[in-house]
């Protein structure tokens, strides 16, 4: 049902003063910067081997992003698991009772269609379905 890891998600305050670290000190090549409305984020992808990083800058103080900053400050905020068919892996999971924030799938970046899993129901680690668009494969 699940791939790999897609990528692991940082809540930071700030895109301009996070990025250095990974991109320069840590070397990892940025694969891209891009706005994502429904998930009111900003969010900069790297790439690392099979996965990537994906720091999240919230856009708005209604984003779930800044309600993390709010709480915990900077740090994890998810892990997104790649799957080929996210369809079938939501029904599966709602199948087996398992709390879905989303239970059909919505636009992630980079033209992903993703769908979260409620931290109540993952071990209080916010969990992500990913499946990436048609030009991944
Ligand atoms: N990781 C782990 N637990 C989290 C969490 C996170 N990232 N965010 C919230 N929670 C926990 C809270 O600590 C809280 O726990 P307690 O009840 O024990 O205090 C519980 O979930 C509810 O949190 P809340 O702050 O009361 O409620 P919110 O309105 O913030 O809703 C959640 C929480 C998870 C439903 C919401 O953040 C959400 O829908 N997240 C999914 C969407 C998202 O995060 N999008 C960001 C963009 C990601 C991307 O584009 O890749």
């Amino acid at each position: 049902m699940l791939t790999k890891i897609n990528h692991i998600g940082i809540a930071v305050k700030s895109l301009d003063e996070s990025l250095p670290f990974y991109r320069d000190n840590l070397g990892m090549a940025l694969a891209g910067v891009e706005e994502v409305g429904e998930q009111k984020v900003k969010v900069a992808m790297l790439s690392i081997g099979e996965s990537k990083i994906e720091l999240l800058e919230p856009t708005s103080a209604e984003s779930p992003v800044a309600k993390f900053l709010e709480k915990n400050g900077p740090g994890i905020h998810h892990l997104a698991y790649e799957t080929e068919n996210i369809e079938a892996a939501i029904a599966k999971l709602l199948a087996d009772g398992v709390r879905m924030i989303d239970e059909s799938p919505r636009s992630g970046a980079h033209g992903t269609r993703i769908a979260f899993v409620h931290p109540k129901s993952s071990n209080g680690v916010l969990t992500e379905l990913c499946q990436p668009g048609p030009e991944h494969h």
